[in-house]
């Protein structure tokens, strides 16, 4: 960690030389011409800087900001991170904002140098990479072959496949319990949510014969664990043996924002960007990325005999330590398919749940407005009970998108109550506020 540190600051001071001496760049973040490559578009990518934006302290002001199409990293009391252009600071300073510069981008352990080893930097050792993933969830099944099953939903669009793990008593028989779906890593670069996933994956399965608190979940309930919604995004993220801060999948020219992609709302509210070369690009249409369309494809075909099996969901993400809940697309409370009466157990057990965590509980567009984002879509299409959760740092000083791997323990242990409260009440969600179904 210290050696992260120093190399960030060395990078730091080094880019910004650099930065004095470059000549204007001349690809835009709001005027992308057609004909951009994708290696132009990765080159203006790399580019990046990562900046303050100061006293945006309300909602307003924070979607204002993300309005732009900037790259939001975190948001954290009136101060948000960004990860900007020049061009981009300049249209945020036109608009009024300050902003300052923190330091270059994101990189991690430059030991591999740019071999092109698809790996964690050997600091990140422990983190796992999508084969690693692939064979963790072997083994799970392997080791637990009667309530662990393994599935893939499709492919991403570079082919790899999206693995997702079915974890019940009689697994290979669709039985009358609540389902629950915990989804990770729509983000690339958001790799704490993989380990995440795999830790509810091996807390199921492995306290199943010792822990009669497990066992009853397991036995009570269906759950499925989607460890990678955004494969290719994430092994190109790590492909270099720096880090690259990717967000997007990796379709052509430069990639979608899967959490803008999905088809309730779409591109509705200024919550996304319509610029390909934008890190909020919400694709040429909704469900235009493979990753969300094979995710929508499987939870539309848990819609047996006309009832929505899944009652409950968990998309995480990092950062900023909150617990987020529908809508995202407007800050009204309320909206068509979500009365006072869902807000207030959405809001209730968002509280529950932060409560055991520490993070805070908000509705998601009190963040900054969002649109397109499978939250939205789950309650919106299926009414499932789906909460954002952004993990560990609350800030960008606790390591941003890649903190050391020696947290991983301790930040994904952290959310097992807030997870065992999800399922305890996927029965029936708003039994949370007394009502019953
Ligand atoms: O912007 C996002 O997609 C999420 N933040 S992140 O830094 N992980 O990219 C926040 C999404 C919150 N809004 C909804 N889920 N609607
Ligand atoms: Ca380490
Ligand atoms: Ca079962
Ligand atoms: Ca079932
Ligand atoms: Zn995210």
């Amino acid at each position: 960690m210290l050696t992260r540190r120093r190399t960030l600051l060395a990078t730091a001071t080094a880019a910004c030389a650099a930065l004095l001496l470059a000549t204007p760049m001349t690809t835009s973040a709001t005027t992308p011409s057609p004909a951009e490559t994708s290696a132009a578009a990765e080159a203006a990518h790399a580019d990046k800087a990562i900046y303050l934006v100061h006293k945006v302290g309300t909602p307003e002001l924070r979607s204002a900001v993300a309005r732009t199409g900037i790259d939001v990293m975190g948001a954290d009391g009136d101060v948000m991170s960004v990860r900007a252009s020049e061009a981009e600071v300049r249209v945020l300073r036109a608009k009024g904002f300050e902003v300052e510069f923190r330091a270059a981008g994101e990189h991690g352990d430059h030991s591999h140098g740019d071999l092109g080893i698809a790996d964690f930097p050997p600091a990140d050792a422990a983190y796992h990479n999508f084969a690693e993933v692939t064979a963790e969830l072997r083994k799970a099944e392997a080791d637990h072959p009667g309530i662990a099953q393994l599935r893939s939903i499709g492919k991403s669009h570079e082919n790899r496949d999206l693995w997702m793990i079915k974890i019940s008593d009689n697994v290979a028989t669709d039985e009358n319990e609540p389902e629950v779906l915990f989804n990770c890593n729509q983000h690339a670069r958001e790799h704490l949510t993989v380990e995440m996933c795999l830790r509810i994956v091996n807390r199921f399965t492995d306290g199943y014969t010792t822990d009669p608190a497990i066992k009853s979940f397991v036995d009570s309930r269906e759950i499925w664990v989607i460890p990678s919604v955004n494969p290719d995004g994430s092994e190109y993220d790590v492909a270099t043996g720096s880090y690259r801060s990717w967000r997007k999948n990796r379709q052509a020219p430069g990639g979608t924002d899967l959490n803008r992609n999905w088809d309730y709302n779409w591109g509705c509210c200024g919550g996304s960007s319509g610029s390909t070369s934008s890190d909020t690009y919400r694709g040429p249409s909704a469900f235009s990325a493979p990753e969300t369309a094979r995710l929508r494809d499987f939870v539309n075909s848990r819609v047996v005999g006309g009832k929505q099996q899944i009652t409950a969901n968990i998309d995480f993400h990092t950062f900023s330590e909150l617990v987020l809940w529908p809508y995202g697309y407007t800050t009204a409370d309320t909206g068509p398919g979500l009365t006072a009466d869902d807000a207030r157990t959405f809001q209730t057990l968002g509280r529950q749940m932060a409560a055991t965590n520490n993070y805070k509980p908000q509705q998601s567009s009190d963040l900054y407005i969002t649109d397109g984002s499978s939250i939205d879509w789950m309650w919106g299409r299926h009414k499932i009970w789906s909460y954002t959760f952004e993990m560990f740092p609350s800030s960008i000083w606790g390591g941003g998108f890649y903190p050391p791997d020696e947290v991983i323990n301790r930040e994904t242990s952290r959310n097992d109550r807030a997870v065992d409260l999800m399922l305890t009440y996927a029965d029936c969600v708003p039994r949370v506020i007394g009502k019953t179904c």
